[in-house]
């Protein structure tokens, strides 16, 4: 409980922290970094990629999909949906804005800004785990209800990239920004660069390194995208990604997350979809997409990500992959509040917040 006061008002502190002491001081782009200096919460330790600031996902409870699959939310209204255990926090840190009758993307940015800030995190934000080369690269994107959408990819050195996502839909007349670009429009929208390794980050790429072995584990390498979808007061939807891709992937690499269509996709009409797992799977089948337009055609949300998940599978196997070695789950609502979600293999989970329901659910999967 303390821990949650403490960390509400550090997420206040938001601001204070990346325009705090966490400063890029003059470092070689070409170089890896490591993150190693000290939030203002943090005394004077030097993070660990644990940092004991941060409440921890560890007791999650994690309710069956069987108990819950297509059953519609109490409340067509305040509702959100985010992946993995760190769903929880996020909502929570989310929820106040929501409930509070805020805007659905408000709600959204602060929650996925929970966890791009949480150095415990290994691949969102701050903490993410580097490319083969040693540089933490950042993707990803926003979109509302309205077809308003931004994103940037690739991007190093700015901790919030899902703020930096909302300032492209905002404040320019593109929806995405690559790279060097995407850092140098962030810092002149105010944000701070600094390095996003942390020591734990570093050591696991000293160690990947001796094997180079490029070889994602399902569920664990993986386990990393924060999509949150939801629903405020007004019926408003919207959706948001962020992630640092998969560890060790080629310098440059970018996924499905910040691919407006493929890792989300907001229909104001119909619902949102997003997705996480092995990116290159879903941009493909444009993943997110396909779900709400399944959707469209009067699918539920659980029926259209079920759908699209299959055939991600088939395909799979006519290009002869291994299912086995790939991991990708959708979660949608639509505009009913109706929830779904549907993974390749057992293990993917998701966190439902809305006036009666505050749990992470494990989501049914077509392999067991
Ligand atoms: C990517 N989809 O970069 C992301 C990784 C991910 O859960 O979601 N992992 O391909």
């Amino acid at each position: 409980m303390q821990h949650r006061r403490k960390f509400l008002k550090k997420l206040g502190l938001f601001s204070a922290i990346i325009g705090g002491k966490q400063l890029f001081a003059g470092l070689d782009a070409d170089q890896p970094h490591i993150y190693t200096n000290n939030a203002p919460n943090n005394g004077n330790k030097s993070l660990t990629g644990e940092d004991a600031n941060y409440p921890k996902n560890n007791d999650v409870q994690i309710i069956d999909s069987d108990k819950i699959i297509n059953k519609k939310s109490k409340t067509t209204t305040e509702l959100l949906i985010t992946t993995w255990n760190f769903g929880k926090l996020a909502n929570e840190a989310a929820w106040p804005t929501l409930s509070g009758n805020g805007y659905i993307l408000d709600a959204i940015e602060k929650g996925i800004n929970f966890t791009e800030l949480d150095p415990s995190e290994r691949s969102v934000g701050l903490g993410g785990r580097p490319d083969r080369d040693g540089h933490v690269t950042l993707d990803a994107c926003i979109m509302d209800e309205m077809g308003n959408i931004g994103s940037v990819v690739c991007m190093e050195h700015i901790a919030t990239p899902i703020s930096v996502a909302r300032k492209v839909m905002e404040n320019t007349p593109h929806v995405m920004l690559a790279a060097e670009g995407a850092t140098e429009f962030a810092v002149n929208q105010g944000f701070k660069k600094q390095d996003l390794m942390v020591p734990d980050s570093y050591r696991e790429w000293q160690e990947w390194l001796k094997k180079s072995e490029y070889k994602p584990t399902v569920n664990i390498e993986n386990h990393d995208t924060i999509g949150m979808i939801g629903m405020d007061k007004n019926g408003r939807l919207g959706g948001g990604c962020s992630t640092s891709g998969m560890a060790f992937k080629m310098r440059g690499r970018i996924g499905d997350s910040p691919i407006i269509g493929a890792g989300l996709f907001v229909d104001g009409e119909v619902g949102a979809c997003t997705a996480t797992g092995h990116g290159e799977e879903v941009i493909r089948v444009v993943g997110a997409h396909r779900v709400v337009m399944e959707m469209r055609t009067g699918l539920s949300p659980q029926a259209a990500c079920e759908i699209a998940i299959k055939d991600i599978a088939k395909k799979l196997e006519k290009r002869g992959k291994k299912w086995n070695e790939v991991q990708i789950g959708f979660i949608a609502i639509n505009i009913n509040g109706e929830i779904g979600a549907y993974s390749l293999q057992a293990g993917f989970t998701y966190a439902v917040r809305s006036y009666t329901q505050d749990e992470v659910i494990s989501a049914k999967s077509l392999y067991q």
